[in-house]
């Protein structure tokens, strides 16, 4: 009975083991898990324009092949995760669709400018960085087919993170005008790099329900957090500062403290005002439309493949 399915259910959770297809799910989690996939896959697949705007720019041949190679990473993500949402009955025509008519979210990230290569190396250390600190945790998400995605993208997340830190790293190592750039770049990028993490927790509507689901396993502020306290250093021995005047190690807390957030802003560009989210949006139109006839011809050879193995 539903009951039986439902205490089963429970029951999975608790032990912290993994809901598979397969099994019964309550449909608010399945809901709930679409939405988080989907929105995750969305942003993977969004977010190959900002960095993909410097591949016809790259300052050498070296920085050209590792930029188009970590962008198809990205691409092959996006992919991977639409296949986890399948499995919960999502179709990913369907989920496109609501991407580009606005019905459904991608990271606010993605839609500041990259104005200068020093963001391609940025956006390997902060936001792959915060990627990373925010999926970690997510390789345990009770959802299987999730779970087992994270633990490949978070390992090439890691050698992202690692790529955008070497290139840093040469740059301050360069002219004035290349740490200026690197300088730049982070002032633009620290804080929506905090705002990856989502509202603040007493204003975070979905994270008392994913906690009891084990969908998340910390909080929004533990993971920007747990963020915060991992950057500090690394920028110490980049050369950078961060731009926020508060932040400074609190020994009482053991964790470092920091400035308030612009939470407006983090809302404007959710809800689709920040500064590129028109064009980010119109590009995957484009780029679903233009793919229109493969989508076409793909079909109409498995109606031929299926018409010769039933003749
Ligand atoms: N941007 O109640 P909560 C990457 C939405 S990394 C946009 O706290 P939840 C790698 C939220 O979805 C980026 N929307 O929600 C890469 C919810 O929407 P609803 C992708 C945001 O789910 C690197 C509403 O606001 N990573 O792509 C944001 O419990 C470099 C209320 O929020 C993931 O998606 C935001 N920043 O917690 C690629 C990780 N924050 O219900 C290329 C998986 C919140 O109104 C280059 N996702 N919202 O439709 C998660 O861990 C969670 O979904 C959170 C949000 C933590 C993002």
């Amino acid at each position: 009975s539903e009951s039986d399915l439902e205490q089963h259910f429970e029951h999975t959770i608790a032990k912290d083991q993994r809901i598979e297809p397969r099994d019964w799910l309550p449909e608010a989690y399945r809901k709930t898990m679409i939405r988080q996939i989907a929105q995750h896959a969305h942003s993977e697949i969004i977010g190959m324009q900002p960095e993909g705007n410097w591949i016809t720019r790259a300052p050498s041949l070296r920085r050209k092949a590792i930029l188009l190679a970590k962008v198809q990473d990205e691409a092959g993500h996006g992919l991977y995760l639409y296949s986890a949402a399948e499995t919960l009955g999502g179709d990913r025509g369907d989920l496109t669709e609501k991407l580009i008519s606005g019905r459904q979210k991608y990271s606010s990230i993605f839609n500041y400018p990259t104005l200068s290569f020093a963001d391609v190396g940025v956006i390997g250390w902060l936001v792959d960085g915060a990627a990373i600190c925010n999926q970690v945790p997510l390789c345990r998400s009770s959802y299987g087919p999730y779970a087992r995605a994270m633990i490949r993208i978070c390992k090439e997340e890691s050698f992202h993170q690692r790529q955008g830190y070497e290139l840093l790293m040469a740059m301050m190592n360069g002219t004035r005008k290349q740490r200026e750039a690197v300088q730049d770049s982070v002032n633009r990028f620290w804080w929506p790099s905090l705002m990856m993490f989502g509202p603040s927790d007493d204003d975070s509507p979905n994270t008392a329900q994913s906690m009891a689901w084990k969908i998340k396993r910390h909080t929004n502020d533990e993971l920007r957090q747990r963020f915060v306290d991992m950057t500090v250093p690394q920028a110490e021995t980049l050369g950078v500062t961060l731009p926020d005047p508060d932040l400074a190690w609190n020994a009482d807390r053991g964790h470092h403290d920091f400035g308030a957030i612009d939470w407006d802003e983090l809302k404007q560009v959710i809800s689709g005002g920040g500064p590129c989210n028109t064009e980010r949006v119109e590009r995957r139109r484009a780029a679903h439309e233009d793919g229109a006839w493969v989508r076409e011809a793909a079909a109409a050879h498995a109606r031929k493949q299926q018409q010769r193995k039933e003749a």
